[in-house]
């Protein structure tokens, strides 16, 4: 079996990968089974590829394992694409979620039902070598309901309504938004490319 680590500390989205990659033959760890203290790599790239190729470096630099890397975040029409690339720092460098989220339905205090567009992005980069990586995106368009509802996922699951349902990413459960997610369209995206490279049976070897 083969080890990847998650390059993550965010235990929400380590939590939605595993579920998603459940049944592929890899042991997925993250940064906190492999250093003590807990370290942050830094984000300062412009775009969620940037950060994700960043993070996903960064562990392989350090270890020589397979690296994988997950840079996401919500794109809000009204509010010019932001919070973006800053999503988890849209309240400051080490804000809470519930601050995020609060100052996202701040900005938008103004903004009636149909200009709260937005999407949710996500960029998955895997990386075998120094050299050679995989990189697969999936977005998830939707809109910012005007209160936080519903109790399961994190980050601004709460406020976002994916396109078609009434109800938030945070009142349905995992394997339904997994089946509809960003996260979910950028994986299943990345297993296919583990198919093109691996031949269609790499995942039974
Ligand atoms: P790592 O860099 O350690 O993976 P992070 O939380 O800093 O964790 P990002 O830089 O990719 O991760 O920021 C993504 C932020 O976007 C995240 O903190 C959430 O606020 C938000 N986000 C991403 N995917 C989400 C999802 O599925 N549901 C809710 N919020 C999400």
């Amino acid at each position: 079996m083969n080890n990847i680590i998650v390059a993550t500390n965010n235990m929400g989205k380590l939590r939605e990968i595993r579920e998603i990659c459940a049944g592929l033959p890899f042991a997925l760890t993250s940064l906190r089974d492999h250093w003590n203290p807990l370290l942050s790599i830094p984000e300062e790239g412009a775009t969620f590829l940037d950060n994700a190729r960043a993070k996903a470096s960064w562990v392989f630099d350090k270890t020589g394992m397979w690296s994988l890397a997950d840079d996401s975040g919500l794109e809000v029409d009204f509010l010019d694409g932001a919070p973006g690339v800053r999503s988890a720092r849209y309240a400051g460098d080490h804000a809470t979620d519930r601050e995020n989220l609060d100052k996202l339905l701040a900005a938008l205090a103004d903004c009636p039902l149909q200009r709260r567009t937005a999407r949710f992005r996500c960029v998955a980069v895997l990386k075998f070598t120094e050299a050679d990586e995989l990189v697969a995106n999936g977005v998830c368009e939707g809109a910012i309901g005007f209160e936080p509802r519903g109790t399961d996922g994190f980050g601004y699951d709460p406020v976002f309504m994916p396109a078609g349902f009434s109800l938030t990413f945070a009142e349905l459960d995992s394997s339904n938004k997994n089946a509809i997610s960003h996260r979910g369209k950028a994986l299943a995206a990345l297993r296919r490319g583990l198919d093109e490279r691996f031949g269609k049976d790499w995942d039974r070897r």
